[in-house]
C-alpha cells in the first residue's frame, strides 16, 4: 500500500498541550485528532466497550488510559529501524461510538464505522475494550479483504460458545469468526495460550478447525524463533493481527479482566511482536487493558508501547 500525500509529523514532547483531546485527555502519542479516514494510512481508533466481560470489568477506560501513557512515545525504533510517523499518515481517529447496553447493536456499529474507515483506504489500529469487539471488527475487514489469516496473542483461545445463553462474550470472538468465514481456513495462529479449561474437549474446536497454538510453555521453551517457523505459511496473505494484554503474565500486566499466571515477560512480548515485522497487516487491535485493576499504570503503559510498536509492523 502506497502512503497517502505526505506522513504525520510527529510532534514533539513540548508540543503535546497544542493537541488538547476533549475533557483534557491527550490523543494516542500526542497525534493530530483526526476523525476523518480519507486523511489516514492508519488510523488509531478507541473501542471503549467492555459489555463482553465476565469477570473483571473495566476495558472500557482501556482508550482512555492508553492515551495518557502514550505521551512519552517518541518517534524512531531502534530496534526495527523505522518511524512509522514518516513512513504513514497516523492519526488518533477518535472512539467509535457504541453502546454500552447492547452488545448486538455494538456489534452493528463497530462493524459499520470500521466498514467507512476501511473504504476511505485507512488501515484500522483498535484500541479496547473487550475482546468481544474482534468479531465485528473482522466482518468490516472481511468486507474488504476476504478471509484474512489470523494471528492472536493471548492466554485464551477464545473459542468457547456463549455464556447463560448470550452466544456472544470476550470469549467467543474467534468462535465465530471461523464459523462466519471471516478467517481463511487453516491459517489462524495462537501464541500464549495457557492456565486451565473445563477440560480437554475445550481443544475440540482449534482441533477441528485446525487452528495453530503454540502455548505459553512451548514459548517459553522455543521463543520466538518457534513463531517464526510458523508464520511462514502465513506471510503471503493479508493478515489480520488481535492483541490480549492477558498474553503477558499478570506481573507485568495486572490491569485486565481474567489474568492468567505463567505468561510473557514485557521484554518477551515486545520481541514477539517485533517477530510479526514482515506480514502483510490489513489491521490490528490491543485490547483487554481494565485500568481499574491496573498498579502504578504498568499495563496502560506496557499497552501504550506495544501499540507503538504495532504501528511499526506496517
Ligand atoms: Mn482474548
Amino acid at each position: 500500500m502506497k502512503a497517502k500525500k505526505r506522513a504525520t509529523p510527529h510532534p514533539k514532547p513540548v508540543d503535546a498541550l497544542v493537541y488538547p483531546r476533549f475533557s483534557g485527555i491527550p490523543t494516542f502519542m500526542r497525534l493530530p485528532h483526526i476523525p476523518r479516514a480519507e486523511e489516514l494510512d492508519i488510523a488509531l481508533i478507541g473501542v471503549p466497550f467492555d459489555g463482553g466481560t465476565t469477570y473483571r470489568p473495566g476495558p472500557r477506560f482501556g482508550p482512555r488510559n492508553i492515551r495518557v501513557q502514550s505521551a512519552m512515545i517518541r518517534p524512531w525504533n531502534p530496534v526495527l529501524k523505522v518511524n512509522p510517523f514518516e513512513k504513514w499518515r497516523i492519526g488518533d481517529f477518535g472512539d467509535l461510538s457504541i453502546n454500552p447496553l447492547s452488545i448486538e447493536d455494538t456489534y452493528q456499529r463497530i462493524t459499520e464505522q470500521l466498514d467507512a474507515v476501511l473504504r476511505a483506504g485507512a488501515r484500522p489500529v483498535c484500541v479496547g475494550g473487550d475482546h468481544s469487539i474482534l468479531l465485528p471488527i473482522l466482518r468490516a475487514v472481511h468486507k474488504h479483504h476476504g478471509p484474512v489469516a489470523f494471528v492472536q496473542l493471548d492466554a485464551h483461545g477464545d473459542t468457547w460458545g456463549g455464556y447463560f445463553g448470550s452466544p456472544h462474550s470476550h470469549g467467543t470472538p474467534v468462535k465465530y469468526a471461523i464459523e462466519e468465514g471471516l478467517i481463511q481456513k487453516g491459517s489462524a495462529l495462537q501464541v500464549g495460550l495457557r492456565g486451565q479449561v473445563y477440560g480437554e474437549e475445550d481443544f475440540d474446536f482449534a482441533r477441528k478447525h485446525r487452528i495453530q497454538i503454540i502455548t505459553s510453555e512451548e514459548f517459553h521453551r522455543g521463543g520466538v524463533d518457534l513463531v517464526k517457523r510458523h508464520l511462514a505459511r502465513l506471510r503471503s496473505r493479508p493478515v489480520y493481527l488481535t492483541l490480549d494484554i492477558d498474553v503477558v503474565d499478570p506481573a507485568f500486566a495486572p490491569g485486565t479482566g481474567t489474568p492468567q499466571v505463567g505468561g510473557l515477560s514485557s521484554a518477551q512480548i515486545l520481541d514477539l511482536v517485533r517477530s510479526l515485522k514482515d506480514l502483510k497487516l490489513v489491521g490490528c487491535d490491543l485490547v483487554e487493558v481494565s485500568p481499574p485493576y491496573d498498579n502504578g499504570e504498568i499495563t496502560s503503559l506496557l499497552a501504550a508501547n506495544l501499540l507503538y510498536e504495532l504501528l511499526c509492523l506496517f
